[in-house]
């Protein structure tokens, strides 16, 4: 199972427990439990789900950042609706306040740190709505809290919960690997060949531009390229019409050695899916020797 599924698993077992519960005993819960309550739903929905929308979607910020806020302001809303609209406008602005700092601080860190950073995220999740239960839970009289099922009542049952879907996430397939840099991967084709003599270029990715972005060859003259992937998530340089393909992870650099026969304008791009779009592109001139 991909990590990012058993996260929204995580998150959607706290929403659904806190609203199933607060359904039932609305009556039983005073306004200042219910406000804290809205807060503290609005916030873990909103940071949490925030980090797991930012790194599913790393090149639509703006579209993960409002996403989140309104998950987070929804959350804490529908909490707080049932205790009046004090508490409905707090848990909506605590929610959205926390939505846009979870997508705020992955779209800041790289993306090597973003299952980790998701990790913290529902360990603290965890914990506040351990600490929120407890608080329910001891807002509701005991006889009456008595007939609720085990689920409702048993904080056994809720750090059991929380922790085995933490450490289910911890060995789940790590889905964000693809951004990450993998060393078993590099090499294909690349090293197979190793790279001989040849005039030295380097060409450096970041996030999204090549440098340099024009280049002028001379045709029939062997060029050893050396690419490197100064940005935080893959990259590639590529050119179609000649064949060439090198493709770095962050932080890696690759080589290869490329003869161009044909004088002619060549472009180049990187081929993962925005990053021509996003100015990923230039051109190879090459003029007869
Ligand atoms: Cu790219």
């Amino acid at each position: 199972m991909p990590s990012w599924l058993v996260s929204v698993i995580f998150y959607g077992f706290i929403l659904i427990w806190t609203f199933i519960f607060i359904f039932r005993f609305r009556e039983h819960i005073t306004p200042m439990t219910g406000m804290m309550c809205a807060m503290t739903t609005g916030m873990i929905a909103g940071f949490g789900g925030g980090t797991v929308i930012a790194a599913l979607l790393p090149l639509h910020f703006l579209l993960s950042a409002v996403a989140s806020a309104l998950l987070g302001l929804i959350a804490g809303a529908a909490v707080g609706a049932y205790f009046g609209l004090v508490a409905f406008l707090d848990g909506a602005l605590s929610g959205m306040m926390a939505g846009m700092m979870g997508a705020m601080l992955v779209a800041m860190l790289p993306s090597t740190q973003w299952e980790q950073t998701i990790f913290f995220g529902m360990v603290a999740g965890g914990l506040f709505h351990f600490v929120q239960s407890l608080m329910l839970q001891g807002q509701i009289r005991e006889e009456r809290l008595s007939n609720a099922g085990w689920a409702a009542k048993s904080p056994a049952f809720m750090l059991f919960a929380t922790a085995s879907l933490i450490f289910a996430y911890t060995s789940a397939e790590n889905v964000y690997a693809i951004h990450q840099p993998n060393h078993d991967h590099h090499h294909d084709g690349y090293e197979a060949s190793p790279p001989h003599n040849g005039i030295e270029l380097n060409i450096t990715a970041s996030d999204f531009a090549f440098s340099p972005n024009t280049l002028k060859l001379k045709a029939g003259t062997p060029y050893l390229i050396t690419f490197y992937n100064n940005g935080s998530v893959e990259h590639d340089f590529a050119v179609s019409a000649l064949d060439i393909h090198i493709h770095a992870m962050p932080g890696e650099s690759v080589q290869s050695s490329v003869t161009i026969a044909e004088p002619g304008v060549y472009r180049v791009k990187c081929t993962l899916p925005g990053h021509e779009e996003a100015g990923m592109f230039g051109t190879i001139t090459v003029t007869d020797e």
